[in-house]
């Protein structure tokens, strides 16, 4: 019973659980292969969300892998149960379709959830995740917390 329910949480469920560690990363900083993270409680725009994270030597956070979505993942769930949408570094602000990072690394990744991205009336630019677990676009003005990470050599 344990052995076929194992698998089936850790790829399929919401109840994927990674214990957050600070590593060599600052405090209220979590670490994920070599990479430091940090959540954002405070709601803010998509831009201001990413000017706090330049502040602090890093950006909105991309996403590269599963492994790398279901960390960040975990540690939205660790600070917010709702599991409130979050907004993460990818936009497509500059011309509409062409998805980027603001850490500049190239879209190698994405999971976005059903019928995402939709651009709902021509105003979605700006993505975020949470409960649903999948990527959404929304409005870059919406306020939602952040994750930002710090900078890496792209993948
Ligand atoms: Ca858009
Ligand atoms: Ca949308």
């Amino acid at each position: 019973f344990i052995l076929w329910t194992l698998p089936q949480n850790m790829i399929t469920s919401s109840v994927y659980f990674v214990k957050l560690q600070r590593g060599g990363c600052p405090s209220f900083w979590y670490t994920f292969n070599g990479r430091c993270y940090k959540y954002v409680a405070t709601e803010l725009n998509w831009a201001d969300a990413e000017l706090y994270c330049v502040s602090q030597r890093a950006n909105l956070v991309s996403i590269h892998s599963l492994e790398e979505h279901n960390f960040i993942k975990t540690l939205i769930q660790n600070f917010d149960h709702a599991q409130g949408q979050t907004w993460i570094g990818l936009s497509d602000t500059q011309k509409e379709g062409a998805w980027m990072w603001s850490d500049g690394c190239p879209l190698d990744y994405d999971l976005w959830g059903k019928e995402q991205p939709n651009n709902l009336q021509g105003n979605e630019d700006c993505v975020s995740f949470g409960g649903s677990s999948k990527w959404h676009d929304y409005p870059c003005s919406e306020t939602f917390p952040s994750v930002c990470a710090t900078r890496i050599l792209c993948p």
